[in-house]
């Protein structure tokens, strides 16, 4: 049974059913197709399922687009809602199911369990689960295991085999980075992992490394939470040099200098599907071992106050631009939680509107790539949003507003208006030049040294709602 499984991987005559079709399952599923295998790409969505047939939830991957839709038109990918037909019909599971956290930051593993209660309830021998998501510390070993033992009868590592295999990608290019990055193989058991070792190496040209599906989960964990901190401590240095009149830019790039050193830079906050939340997998799983891990809580509260600090940031500006005649305009440039990406998912910019709704302020917001305002007003370009505006807040950094030309914002924006960068794309020495008045994140500036204090803008009144 078990070297059949390894013949029809290796023959790659194995069929294969990819769970949840998101930034991680969609290129796990083409890449598959792509390498030989026949795929059932399964979501529990149909309109996921009907806008990837369109081709339009392609999440923005244009290196994406081309390898689905010849997957699709060979029939090497199918598409479906059905899971247990899927599953019935093939050799390898692969699971890319969501693994959030709940409003009190505790693993919610509904998504996952109830997927290993179908694949469970629908398992035969001589089959291989392998789960991508995310995991809290010994999920794979006891609830992953557990569900398909006692929904199948079956017993793992002798009728069926289970792997974790973290996905590292960044989301918005997936199928290279698949391809490129090394992969931890983590199974339950030996022979789990070299099942698993042998599907990845069909598709993953990098390392494999085997290990144990607990370090594999420890280990995706602490990628992760290692870029919370280390983002967390980039946002205190920041907080710092603005207070000294230093440039926290220019100090991350000297520190870095050291051959050992990799300081992240500062920013609005953190956001996305993974950064915010596999930390608190951590803290809860120590927790649950009588164990705190302040490090690691610390650096969550840090990035968590910085959409505060931005909103400071603006306050301090619209004080120092001094009165004007009616409401201020403050545009928004950028909801994507980062650079490129259609994603606005645990983005820091949702503090930022919000907190900036509770102002007797006009704010606009403008992103080429997230349609999502969190209630501000949509403009349609960088100019809309920028023209008549009192203070322009960069909370992404999209290459499109990288390229903006200052001569053509300044022209744009109101004559006293002021630039509030959270992500530094622009040269301060430049904008100096350009007479428009800057505030950077990181970076002591003549607003907060004079601490300009006016009356900040009055909270909004129910006239004005
Ligand atoms: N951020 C900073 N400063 C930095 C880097 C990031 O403020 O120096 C912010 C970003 O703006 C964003 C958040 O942190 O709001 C998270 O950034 P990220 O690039 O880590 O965001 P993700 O979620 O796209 O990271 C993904 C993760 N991949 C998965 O878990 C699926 C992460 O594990 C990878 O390390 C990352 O891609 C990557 O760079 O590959």
């Amino acid at each position: 049974m078990y070297a059949s499984l390894l013949r029809k991987i290796k023959a790659k005559s194995a069929e294969v059913t990819v769970i949840g079709l998101g930034h991680v399952g969609l290129p796990t599923a083409v890449l598959f197709s792509e390498a030989g295998y026949r795929v059932t790409g399964v979501d529990v969505k149909e309109d996921v399922v009907q806008a990837i047939w369109s081709l339009a939830a392609v999440f923005d991957e244009p290196e994406i687009r081309q390898p689905l839709a010849a997957a699709l038109q060979t029939g090497r990918l199918q598409l479906s809602t059905d899971l247990a037909e899927a599953w019935r019909l093939s050799d390898v599971a692969i699971v890319c199911v969501q693994t959030p956290v709940t409003e009190y930051r505790e693993p919610d593993l509904k998504y996952l369990r109830s997927v290993c209660e179908d694949l469970g309830s629908t398992l035969s021998r001589g089959k291989l689960v392998v789960i991508e998501s995310s995991l809290p510390p010994g999920t794979t070993d006891r609830t992953v295991v557990e569900i398909l033992e006692t929904c199948s009868g079956l017993k793992c590592g002798t009728d069926f085999w289970v792997a974790h295999c973290p996905e590292r990608m960044a989301p918005g290019n997936g199928l290279g980075q698949i391809a490129r990055t090394t992969r931890l193989v983590g199974g339950v058991d030996p022979l789990s992992t070299r099942a698993a070792v042998g599907l990845l190496s069909r598709v993953v040209d990098a390392e494999l490394v085997p290990t144990s599906a607990v370090n594999a989960e420890v280990a995706k964990l602490a990628e992760n939470t290692y870029r919370s901190v280390n983002i967390a401590f980039a946002n205190e240095l920041a907080l710092l040099c603005e207070r000294i009149g230093a440039d926290v830019m220019e100090i991350v790039r000297l520190a870095n200098s050291h051959p050992r050193v990799n300081i992240h830079f500062p920013g609005p906050g953190v956001g996305g599907p993974c950064i915010p939340k596999d930390p608190d997998l951590l803290i809860h799983a120590a927790k649950k071992e009588g164990l705190n891990l302040p490090v690691v809580a610390a650096a969550q509260s840090a990035n968590e106050l910085m959409p505060e600090h931005v909103l400071d940031m603006v306050q301090g500006a619209l004080r120092y631009a001094g009165e004007r005649d009616g409401r201020p305009k403050v545009a928004i440039l950028g909801t994507a939680y980062k650079a490129g990406v259609p994603s606005a998912q645990s983005s820091p910019a949702e503090k930022v509107i919000k907190g900036l709704a509770d102002w007797d302020a006009d704010v606009v917001v403008y992103d080429p790539y997230c349609t999502e305002t969190f209630g501000a007003d949509r403009a349609e370009t960088l100019e809309e949003a920028a023209r008549g505006a009192d203070c322009l807040v960069i909370l992404t950094e999209h290459e499109e507003f990288r390229r903006t030309d200052l001569s053509l914002l300044k022209s744009l924006m109101n004559r006293d208006a002021i630039i509030v960068d959270t992500r530094r794309i622009f040269d301060p020495g430049a904008v100096a030049r350009l007479g428009i008045e800057y505030a950077g994140i990181g970076l002591g500036s003549r607003m907060r040294a004079q601490g300009a204090r006016r009356i900040a803008p009055s909270p909004r009144t129910d006239r004005d709602a």
